[in-house]
């Protein structure tokens, strides 16, 4: 495995160009395919890829109260610049290749430390509660940031279908893997299925989002259909895209990037300014707009989500990154 040093890319120089140098090609593909990566990926951005046939409209949504009022980043941008690696490590490849995933028939196992253990259908899941629309801030750990219109309801709803035990103390994810439909996921060196979690109460938390549908729409499979997370004070990779199993345990379950590079990918994630990962500055981020260079602006800590500072009082943040 080639680990590239920090210096070969300033992350003062992040626009949108450099940003398809994806860092994680760089960390976990070979000299050669990180090279091939970034050619097609850039050639990507000039030409993007056709958005894929819209998913469902989605219909009855309410305004959620945790919305920004930022603008929302154009859908174009956000369905063709994707960090999926179950279908490419590249920018442009999730789009690209995600087009003939099957995500119907589709159901979620919830299971582990819970009096109810149930599998939704994707038809319950849409049921169990009002779908709202919430526009947040989505912040990459690779320094880029956009606005999103996503749709769906607090996690919570469905923990509660299944009445946690007194023993959950985290809930860990796991996302969809068949190497037949997703071909290129070995080739980002990542061990998959893909697995994330979180401690109960940031589960618990209304913020945490199970999230359904995108622009109005269902999902594009580009941006984890039928059911992902969305955790907007977290850095984007602890927003599991097409969710297959979640089960609530007693102990801190391992996470696909930590256990890759537990230096540069903590438990935690919480998007905070002050910590530094060992390539990039967490400082500031590019907020991609749709146009070629975006703007550069301050990062906030919990990427401005003060309302959940109250779950780590007491911890330092500095090493539980
Ligand atoms: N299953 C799965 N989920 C995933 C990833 C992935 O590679 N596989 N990448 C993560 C990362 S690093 C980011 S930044 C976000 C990107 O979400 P978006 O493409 O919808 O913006 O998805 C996250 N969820
Ligand atoms: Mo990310």
């Amino acid at each position: 495995m080639l680990i590239k040093k920090s210096d070969d890319i300033p992350s003062s120089e992040i626009t949108p160009k450099t940003s398809y140098m994806n860092r994680r090609t760089l960390l976990i593909g070979t000299a050669a395919g990180a090279i091939a990566l970034t050619a097609r990926s850039s050639a990507g951005w000039f030409q993007p890829t056709p958005v894929l046939a819209d998913g469902t409209q989605l219909s009855n949504l309410t305004k959620s109260a945790y919305s920004t009022n930022e603008a929302a980043t154009p859908r174009e941008l956000v369905t063709t610049y994707n960090n999926f690696y179950e279908f490419g490590g590249s920018k442009a490849d999730p789009a690209r290749n995600a087009g003939k995933f099957q995500t119907s028939p589709w159901s979620v196992s919830v299971e582990g430390e819970v009096a109810k253990p149930r599998t939704f259908t994707m038809d319950e899941i849409l049921k169990l509660a009002p779908l709202e629309e919430r526009i947040h801030r989505h912040r990459c750990v690779e320094g880029w940031s956009i606005v999103v219109p996503w749709i769906g309801y607090s996690f919570n709803v469905l923990a509660k279908a299944v009445q946690p035990t007194s023993r959950a103390r985290y809930v860990a994810f796991q996302t969809y893997y068949d190497p037949k439909q997703m071909p290129l996921a070995r080739s980002t060196g990542l061990p998959f299925p893909y697995l994330e979690g979180l401690r109960l109460d940031e589960a618990m938390h209304p913020l945490a989002l199970l999230c359904v549908g995108m622009y109005g729409k269902a999902l594009p499979n580009q941006d984890g259909a039928p059911v992902r997370m969305v955790i907007p004070w977290k850095y984007g990779f602890k927003s599991v895209k097409s969710v297959v199993k979640i089960r609530f345990v007693a102990d801190q379950p391992p996470t696909t990037w930590n256990a890759a590079n537990s230096r540069e990918y903590g438990f935690y994630a919480n998007v905070n300014p002050e910590v530094d990962d060992p390539r990039y500055s967490q400082a500031s981020e590019m907020r991609l707009t749709g146009s070629l260079f975006g703007k550069r602006i301050k990062t906030l800590m919990f990427n401005g989500y003060d309302q959940v500072a109250s779950l780590y009082a007491g911890m330092d943040l500095h090493r539980y990154y």
